[in-house]
């Protein structure tokens, strides 16, 4: 896949979900570096930020893509000579990768302390993260059964249910506004992010935050399951999180919006779940309070205040 592929297949959804997003735009910007005959560091350099500007703009919420990107491309401004800086910058990209997979298997490990043989588990969404705790507890022989929600407009459960009826795992698929309803039958909610801000807030897909408030009402624990690039170190500095609105058409084709001259079609992909309605975050660093973001930003991403105002430069969005 070229570069321009990748991006095109993340800005319209063909890639999708955080952890996957963030491995692709590493894969490209791998891919980009060995195609690559430049013969000069400085054309080098330029290239590859042009392509790593390029893939960040395809979407603009889940924070791992922005940190993939600068964990693959913040160690080039201090490369010297070009053979060394393409074949680290590769190294990276693969490091990165392998690192995202690994973490997405740990979380399964860890998540699946967390469920108990016989639970029920609703989960949102399409996350590897939160699938792997439930698939690790299936495989552990757990007896569970899970609630899978719809996910309007793009249908990301339809995938969920799938993998869960694959494994064999006793499924219940809902519409998205029946979360409530069967909140009473549920024991523990998992979803996955794609960001977590300093202050312990969750984005995740639209719709989240009401099962969170369910939840919550309910004393229905609410779990997330969550590599650690998806914390955002921006917000320390006091950076929104933009959140993705898609086109209307994927809610009301445009022939039928033609007939409603009054209406708009609002559609925000992701919302925003506060920290007081989540009890744990499930890292591949173990398990922390929401009210800890700050620390795994500081300790686990390595990042300081002082580092990035002068070194983040893709963190510069509303
Ligand atoms: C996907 C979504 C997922 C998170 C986490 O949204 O909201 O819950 O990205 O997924 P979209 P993962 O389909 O719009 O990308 O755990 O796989 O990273």
């Amino acid at each position: 896949m070229t570069l321009e592929e990748t991006a095109e297949k993340i800005r319209t959804m063909e890639i999708r979900g955080a952890g996957r997003i963030a491995r692709a735009a590493a894969q490209a910007l791998h891919d980009y570096s060995m195609e690559d005959d430049c013969t000069n560091l400085a054309l080098y350099r330029q290239k590859m930020h042009a392509a790593a500007d390029l893939l960040i703009s395809t979407r603009p919420t889940a924070v791992s893509l922005p940190n993939a990107v600068n964990l693959v491309m913040k160690p080039l401004k201090n490369e010297t000579d070009l053979k060394t800086a393409k074949q680290n910058l590769e190294e990276r990209a693969l490091a990165f990768i392998r690192r995202s997979e690994e973490a997405v298997s740990r979380i399964g490990t860890i998540g699946a302390r967390h469920i108990r043989d016989g639970d029920v588990v609703l989960t949102h969404c399409n996350s590897e993260a939160a699938l792997a705790c439930i698939l690790k507890a299936h495989q552990q022989g757990m007896d569970i059964e899970v609630y899978a929600t719809e996910v309007r407009p793009r249908n990301q459960g339809h995938i969920t249910a799938q993998t869960l009826s694959d494994a064999g795992i006793k499924t219940n698929f809902i519409v998205d506004s029946a979360a409530r309803y069967f909140m009473k039958e549920v024991d523990l909610c998992i979803t996955g992010a794609d960001a977590i801000t300093v202050n312990g807030s969750i984005i995740n897909k639209i719709g989240t935050s009401q099962i969170a408030l369910a939840a919550h009402e309910a004393r229905v624990s609410f779990l997330v399951a969550a590599e650690t690039y998806k914390f955002a170190p921006c917000t320390i500095l006091g950076e929104r999180i933009l959140i993705e609105e898609r086109s209307p058409d994927e809610i009301l084709p445009a022939g039928m919006r033609k007939n409603l001259p009054n209406v708009t079609v609002r559609n925000p992909t992701f919302d925003i779940t506060p920290a007081d309605y989540v009890d744990l975050i499930i890292t591949e660093a173990g398990v922390y309070p929401p009210e800890m973001a700050y620390t795994i930003i500081r300790e686990q991403l390595h990042w300081d205040t002082e580092e990035m105002n002068s070194d983040f430069p893709y963190c510069e969005e509303e």
